[in-house]
């Protein structure tokens, strides 16, 4: 089995190497560098259709792609420590924070990384003709939003869907760091979600470790 995979910043494919070391099940990372368009070759298009990281492949050549599902295959292969509810209840509430935070958090900083950032203005021009740009400010208060939702929700317990650790914060942790990365700050009203990210940043698991290149690269294109 092999992951491939993608350096921090990339939000997604580090959902899954926190996922590994929660479990402490070590996997083979195949580097797929994005700045290469690895993922954009023939190769990986017969892997992921979206041509999109991380894949996760079987030994038999079967091809996962979505880091949610393929934490969910590890999960049924690994079920100690478990991160995705261990009934019914805790299984359905860890599955409408991933889809809330989904929806309401990684969507619009998706959207304000491709529509504002200068990192990916050629990204942008070739998907949409140009960049957005008022569209991906708009994009601004909708993060906002979701950050006071959990914010409001994660005053009264110590993790996004319950009282320990799950797929929910390692979604949201990487989420939120992604979204620093790229200048989109947690507004400074919520005090509980700060302090949520400051005991989830300090598991060893956390580490977030952007490559020099890829720091001067973003520099270069006059992000930050
Ligand atoms: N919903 C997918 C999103 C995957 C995704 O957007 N991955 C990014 C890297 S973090 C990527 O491959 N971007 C390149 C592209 O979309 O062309 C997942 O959860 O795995």
């Amino acid at each position: 089995m092999k992951l491939f995979n993608e350096s921090d910043p990339a939000p997604n494919p580090r959902r899954v190497r926190i996922f590994l070391k929660e479990k402490g099940v070590d996997i083979e990372l195949v580097p797929t560098p994005l700045m290469k368009r690895a993922h954009k070759s023939p190769e990986h298009l017969a892997r992921n259709p979206l041509g999109q990281v991380p894949v996760l492949e079987l030994d038999d050549g079967t091809h996962l792609s979505e880091s949610v599902s393929i934490c969910r295959y590890l999960e049924e292969l690994h079920p100690e420590p478990n991160l995705f509810g261990r009934d019914a209840k805790e299984r359905a509430t860890t599955d409408m924070w991933i889809r809330r935070i989904e929806f309401r958090l990684m969507m619009p900083v998706g959207q304000i990384w491709v529509h504002t950032h200068p990192f990916t203005a050629a990204v942008a021009t070739a998907a949409f003709g140009q960049q957005f740009k008022d569209f991906g400010d708009a994009n601004r208060k909708i993060f906002a939003g979701g950050c006071r939702l959990v914010d409001r929700e994660i005053a009264a317990r110590p993790f996004i869907a319950g009282d320990r650790y799950t797929m929910a914060d390692i979604v949201a942790q990487t989420t939120f760091d992604f979204a620093r990365f790229i200048g989109v700050d947690i507004p400074e009203d919520c005090a509980a979600l700060k302090d949520w990210c400051a005991r989830v940043s300090a598991r060893p698991t956390a580490t977030f470790e952007v490559p020099e290149a890829v720091l001067a690269q973003a520099r270069a294109a006059g992000g930050r």
